[in-house]
């Protein structure tokens, strides 16, 4: 166990909740769980991942208990030294449900989720060891549907925000249909966790071939923090933050390239003869993306290095940055009761970043969350 003298935050931490593991089983198109007769299920979330020159069972990856045990999220955070958890469906949350059947499952996974946290707290310890939870949406529904989930998730007590991706309604996070969305999530102060699920199209990295020689890493080392880039970047070119100023939107892993590639996109906007501030007749974005990182934007610290996190913590602020893990993806892939290397890795970043500021420290491993998202413990 990682005995910490910092209370400890993880923001980014998944879980499939029974429920929603039933319905991926139930289903034979991407996203689904294949249950083979002898041996562990076979998770087949990812666009690369259904590769139909493979037999069922070897594609996509094993999927065991620690996708969908509360029991197993608790020892993962005793053997980290982990305090506090604010647990979120994983990916692709409700985005592939038709709009008939999202305003239910939002429904049923949002309860779960309350229910879980109430029944994990129940047995929190003096060591302190506690649940809160990201909602999800049924985006797939009407605007009003999703309007009435978002206020309904306030009256749920260990909610703190939603998880969502980056089609939104199918569009893309700068599809003006979107609207009504984001003002009720402004007007109820509700934290938006923007997570990536579909990555680039494999043409992006080589084809199929190239992909499928390394795995999941291409799809997930690039093509998952440039989805998350290229998300946010719509939303600010398309005026989203000019027309919304108080939303809230913690990006996951560190906010992708974003914070690398900030300053360029505030160059192109600055040089772009189309917008009117330059004399041509298109609606550019207003605020400044640096102004945007400061003041909308918040980021995970789950980026397995120093100068992403010092990058991070450049590009927004000490305060808007916040630990976490990414479980249950990322396991080791030898013996299971030992400390997690990808966990370690995040948790060295931090005070080999800052080394010499224990308040910084402080901040990124629990403090800012707790201020942030107003976490009782
Ligand atoms: O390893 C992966 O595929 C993933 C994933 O799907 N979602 C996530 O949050 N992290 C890693």
């Amino acid at each position: 166990m990682i005995s910490n003298k910092h209370v400890v935050v993880d923001i980014h931490t998944h879980i499939y909740p029974p429920s929603y593991i039933e319905l991926l089983a139930s289903r034979d198109q991407v996203p689904y769980i294949h249950k083979p007769t002898a041996g562990d299920p076979r998770l087949i979330i990812l666009p690369s991942d259904d590769d139909q020159s493979k037999p069922v069972q070897n594609r996509g990856r094993p999927i065991d208990a620690s996708y969908s045990s509360w029991e197993i999220k608790r020892t993962f955070m005793t053997l980290h030294g982990i305090n506090v958890s604010v647990v979120s469906l994983a990916n692709p949350w409700l985005d592939f449900l038709p709009s008939s059947e999202s305003p239910k499952w939002a429904k049923t996974v949002n309860d779960d989720l309350e229910k879980a946290c109430l029944e994990f707290n129940k047995e929190a310890s003096s060591s302190i060891c506690k649940l809160f939870a990201f909602g999800t949406l049924p985006l797939s529904a009407s605007a009003d549907d999703n309007r009435a989930e978002i206020i309904r998730l306030k009256t749920l007590r260990h909610l703190r925000g939603v998880i969502m991706g980056t089609t939104g309604l199918g569009l893309g996070l700068d599809d003006p249909a979107l609207n009504p969305i984001w003002q009720a999530l402004q007007d109820t102060e509700t934290m938006v966790f923007l997570h990536p699920h579909y990555g680039l199209p494999e043409t992006a990295f080589g084809g199929p071939e190239v992909v499928a020689k390394s795995g999941h890493v291409l799809p997930l080392a690039l093509g998952f923090p440039l989805e998350t880039t290229i998300a946010v970047s719509r939303m600010f070119l398309a005026g989203v933050f000019d027309r919304f100023p108080n939303l809230k939107m913690l990006l996951a892993h560190s906010g992708g390239t974003l914070p690398f590639l900030a300053g360029r996109l505030q160059s192109c906007v600055e040089h772009e003869r189309e917008f009117i501030a330059n004399g041509g007749c298109k609606q550019g974005p207003k605020r400044d993306i640096w102004e945007i990182l400061k003041t909308n934007i918040y980021l995970d610290a789950v980026i397995y290095g120093e100068p992403g996190l010092k990058a991070a913590v450049d590009a927004g602020s000490v305060e808007r940055v916040i630990f976490g893990t990414d479980h249950p993806f990322f396991p080791p892939l030898g013996a299971e009761s030992d400390a997690w290397p990808s966990v370690g890795t995040n948790y060295a970043a931090i005070p080999g970043a800052f080394e010499k500021n224990e308040d910084i420290v402080e901040g990124i491993l629990g403090g800012n969350a707790i201020k942030i998202l107003g976490l009782e413990i």
